[in-house]
């Protein structure tokens, strides 16, 4: 099998954290002649990485890819033990997905800009802000991880986003946005010790330096 990723992504890193956690034997290489290419357009028509070549075919966007590695390779488990905690674990990638990476995207758009517009930074600022609260709130956080008592595919979702909340939103201005957070400031302190947390958050930041040099 076969991953298609970028290091900067945090959500092919998503799926790079299960794969080391898991120790799965699966390649894990760039999308060939870059995103846009009409040869990655024949692999995945969406454009967008993370993909998946299972070998009988490909499977786009990483909670699916999650689950895909989970069904196909049960041990050892990534989803937590329980019905309500499984829940949880996917409320949580969504709640990280749905309100804190997507309104970040419109924030890089600004960073980017010539003149950024003040105010509409502000807005995604808060809507950000609102999605870590709600993930404060439904975060266990009690043992170091997301869900329960160790390592999951919650954890997975929520290590790349908060590379991103802690690396990006201190240059638009929030400086500390995870500090006053007791659960939330407590969990990031925690997961990153944990040697496959530890490993895509050193292949993130390496890769957005990479592209902030390229973008000068
Ligand atoms: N919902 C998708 C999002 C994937 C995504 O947006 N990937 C970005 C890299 S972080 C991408 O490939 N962007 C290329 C583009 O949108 O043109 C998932 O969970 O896999």
């Amino acid at each position: 099998m076969k991953l298609y990723s970028l290091d900067a992504s945090p959500f092919a890193a998503r799926c790079r954290m299960l794969i080391y956690a898991k120790n799965l034997p699966i390649e894990i290489t760039e999308p060939p002649g870059g995103l846009k290419s009409e040869s990655y357009e024949a692999i995945n028509p969406l454009r967008k990485v993370p993909a998946l070549d299972t070998g009988e075919g490909v499977v786009p966007e990483s909670d699916t890819i999650i689950e895909y590695l989970e069904d196909h390779f049960p041990e050892p488990p990534m989803r937590p033990d329980t019905a309500l905690q499984r829940s949880k674990a996917r409320l949580l990638a969504r709640i990280a997905d749905l309100y804190i990476m997507e309104p970040m995207f419109p924030l890089f758009m600004q960073m980017r800009a010539a003149t950024p517009d003040r105010e509409a930074m502000t807005r995604q600022l808060d809507k950000i802000d609102w999605g870590l609260r709600t993930l404060d709130w439904y975060l266990d956080g009690k043992h170091g991880f997301a869900v329960g008592d160790r390592l999951s595919t919650a954890d997975c979702a929520l290590v790349p986003t908060l590379v991103y909340v802690t690396t990006i939103l201190p240059r638009a201005g929030k400086e500390k946005p995870l500090n006053f957070r007791d659960k939330l400031g407590a969990y990031w302190e925690a997961i990153q010790k944990d040697t496959h947390a530890a490993r895509v958050i050193g292949e993130i930041r390496e890769g957005i330096a990479r592209m902030n040099s390229r973008s000068g």
